[in-house]
């Protein structure tokens, strides 16, 4: 009876199954070193560039989010097509070319063996280890996705309510306390004045926050204020802390303290760091695990900014094969 149910799924939509056969040292025999060089590439940028670790995790979080995490963000629009990279929120994701060279380091050490959705995964853990975050291993196996659209984007808004956003963590697998969990990760990082303008006049925001954001806000095009203003770029639980005292930047920061659902869970992890890095770890976890591609489904990409058909097609036009 199960293994009909599960043969029938698997015929109907076979790309959209969730099959949770990640494993911790998936790459032990097939590339012993692959963690560690993606590591290496992380603390060395790192030193130089501290706000990598908010760049990647949002990466990773808008990856997980649209079709799974396959590294469906990593692909390059063309002519003939925009892809997820392309939709309005995921301009200000950064990152890509550290992804770029772990994925070159890699493909010199064992080719064609590890995807680029783990190195997203991988790097992303780091990057939290080394900004004070807890250090938790990931399980790997992931395979990089074949599709990757534009018109796919279907990410939570800054204006969202908690119940709004709990709607599009529900639809993932996704708690609200992992939701909770995870929105810590404003712990680190900046958002553009565009994306909080509205709550400057929101009798829920601090008035001296208020003043000094209007002024930030007043100036340029439309420049970026830290996400947690207190510890900026500690990935630790004084995002929380800061919440509570109405000094969150986002409306759906904030509504998380102002929301009975949600507000007891805000001040366990402020008054608890230990308790909410746990939690981290666990929801990152989690995250990582939506609709993800296993065994032989999608491709191991060599490029991860190109779906290897494509870079095939691409260097026999330049004759190089
Ligand atoms: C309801 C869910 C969420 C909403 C509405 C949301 C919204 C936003 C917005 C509007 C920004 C500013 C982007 C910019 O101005 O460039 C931002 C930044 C950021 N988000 Fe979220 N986010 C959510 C969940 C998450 C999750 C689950 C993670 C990771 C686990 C995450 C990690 C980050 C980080 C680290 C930044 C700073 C990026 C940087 O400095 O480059 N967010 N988020
Ligand atoms: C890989 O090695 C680690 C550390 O020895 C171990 O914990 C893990 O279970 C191994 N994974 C696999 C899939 O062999
Ligand atoms: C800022 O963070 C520090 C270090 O975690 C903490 O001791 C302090 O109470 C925080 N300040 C405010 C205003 O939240
Ligand atoms: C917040 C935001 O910019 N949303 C846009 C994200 O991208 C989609 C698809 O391109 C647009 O429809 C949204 O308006």
């Amino acid at each position: 009876m199960n293994i009909l149910f599960i043969v029938c799924v698997l015929v109907i939509s076979p790309l959209s199954v969730v099959i949770a056969d990640l494993r911790v040292g998936f790459y032990n025999s097939t590339c012993p070193n692959a963690e560690s060089i993606v590591r290496q590439v992380v603390q060395n940028r790192f030193r130089t560039d501290p706000s990598i670790t908010a760049a990647l995790l949002r990466m990773h979080f808008h990856d997980c989010f649209v079709r799974g995490c396959d590294a469906s963000i990593l692909i390059d629009s063309t002519q003939a097509k925009s892809s997820e990279k392309d939709a309005n929120p995921n301009l200000t994701v950064r990152g890509y070319e550290l992804i770029d060279e772990a994925k070159k380091n890699l493909e010199a050490a064992c080719p064609s063996t590890v995807s680029c959705a783990d190195i997203i995964t991988i790097a992303t853990r780091d990057s939290v280890a080394l900004a004070g975050g807890p250090n938790y291993m990931v399980p790997t196996g992931r395979r990089d996705g074949l599709v990757s659209n534009k018109a796919d984007v279907n990410l939570p808004g800054p204006d969202f309510s908690v119940s709004q956003a709990l709607q599009s963590f529900s639809a993932k697998g996704l708690t609200l306390n992992d939701m909770v969990t995870l929105l810590g990760a404003h712990t680190v990082g900046v958002a553009h004045c565009s994306f909080f303008r509205s709550r400057l006049s929101s009798p829920t925001m601090d008035p001296a926050l208020a003043a000094t954001l209007s002024k930030v806000c007043g100036s340029g095009s439309d420049p970026t204020a830290f996400l947690d203003q207190n510890t900026s770029f500690v990935f630790d639980n004084q995002f929380y802390n800061q919440v509570m005292l109405n000094r969150g930047v986002l409306h759906i920061d904030q509504q998380l303290s102002l929301d009975k659902s949600s507000a007891p869970m805000v001040s366990n992890f402020a008054k608890n760091g230990a308790v909410f890095q746990q939690s981290f770890a666990n929801a990152m976890v989690k995250m990582g695990s939506i609709q993800v591609l296993v065994g032989t489904n999608g491709e191991i990409r060599k490029n991860c900014r190109a779906f290897n058909q494509l870079q095939q097609k691409n260097a026999r036009a330049l004759g190089i094969f």
